[in-house]
């Protein structure tokens, strides 16, 4: 008997060879998503547990937070999926190197498992757990990802040669741990949102081709930031707070989780204006989000889904990344809504003497 195929599950598995005899990715860049995103589900499994696995509370000794290279205290969870993402990754064959928020450098992969590890051909970036302040609080979190091609003839990637702009990643994605876990992928045809099975432990196509709406009536900041803003964030935030009577003749809802994976999720689903701008506190650092493992997977996932990234003054695709954890301001989502913080910046800009 035939097997109804038409009804049966449509798999990342088989997306990704699909998109393979497409040509659309090589077989070891397919290999190395399958790797990545198996370590997803092991972290899936790990976030779930809550209370009941131990996982929760800060990473170190009681009295003594573990802090990273941030400066920012550890989570227990932070270090479990940086360790969980290392381990998937040092045996796959795949990667060049990998680098984390969570790491001060980058790691070349023969470092991390020298018995006759060969190297491959990619960079792999990421933030093993974004949004980890919410996990105490079960709301949430998420990995997120971006693979860069490792430079002809680099057998031992440093720091300096992941420094490439976003529009040279060849994958960006993230994976959101919430009341059911979703992979959202992109390799550069189209933004695609993937379902964790949990019965058959596999991520089932859910939606082919996400597409955020042109235009939104919602924003999402941390408006407790606000008297620390500059001044084209002030007028832009106040305009969209004037609502209806006001420059924008609409009214605006306000949402903020602060898991940036979860803000955007919902962006990438029913649209709105992700920002994280510039403020008196994070502008010495030049932002509070990171360019390499944040912003920028995040703004391929979003223009490949039709929306807008910027700096507010700069595709953030094209920032030309000056260091690994480099910081920057974002603003991503709704195409028009974009452009329309950008003008707020480029007005004011223009009516300030340099
Ligand atoms: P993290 O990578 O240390 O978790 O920090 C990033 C998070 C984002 O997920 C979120 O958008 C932002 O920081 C929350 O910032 P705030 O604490 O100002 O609300
Ligand atoms: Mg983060």
């Amino acid at each position: 008997m035939t097997p109804n195929r038409s009804n049966s599950p449509y798999s990342l598995t088989r997306f990704l060879i699909e998109e393979e005899r497409a040509g659309h990715i090589r077989p070891d860049l397919r290999l190395l998503i399958e790797v990545v995103t198996r370590a997803c589900k092991r972290i899936s499994i790990e976030v779930g547990k809550g209370a009941l696995g131990g996982v929760l509370g800060d990473a170190g000794t009681p009295g003594q937070a573990s802090i990273n290279v941030q400066g920012e205290a550890q989570k227990k969870l932070d270090v479990i999926a940086n360790d969980v993402l290392m381990e998937a990754n040092a045996w796959g064959g795949h990667l060049a190197g990998l680098a984390s928020e969570e790491m001060d450098h980058s790691v070349p992969i023969q470092e991390l498992c020298p018995d006759g590890a060969t190297a491959g051909n990619y960079l792999l970036l990421f933030d093993p757990l974004d949004g980890s302040s919410n996990i105490d609080v079960n709301i949430s979190v998420g990995t997120i990802f971006s693979v860069l091609r490792c430079p002809e003839g680099v057998e031992k990637p440093a720091d300096e040669h992941y420094l490439q702009p976003g529009t040279e990643q060849l994958v960006a994605g993230y994976c959101t741990y919430g009341p059911n876990t979703t992979l959202v992928l992109t390799i550069g045809h189209g933004t695609h949102a993937f379902t964790l099975d949990r019965e058959i432990g596999s991520f089932t196509l859910t939606t082919r081709g996400m597409k955020i709406p042109e235009d939104t009536q919602e924003f999402a900041v941390n408006m407790s930031n606000q008297r620390h803003w500059q001044p084209p964030m002030q007028s832009y935030v106040a305009d969209l707070l004037a609502g209806k009577t006001g420059p924008r003749g609409k009214d605006f809802n306000m949402r903020w989780v602060a898991s940036m994976v979860a803000d955007v999720h919902r962006l990438l689903t029913r649209g709105g204006i992700f920002s994280y701008p510039l403020d008196a506190k994070c502008e010495a650092k030049g932002g509070k989000l990171r360019l390499m493992y944040e912003a920028n997977p995040m703004a391929m996932l979003v223009e490949q889904a039709g929306g807008a990234a910027s700096t507010g003054r700069q595709r953030m695709l094209e920032v030309t990344p000056t260091g690994l954890h480099q910081r920057v301001p974002v603003f991503l989502g709704s195409r028009n809504e974009v452009e329309a913080a950008v003008r707020y910046h480029r007005e004011f800009d223009q009516q300030t003497p340099a």
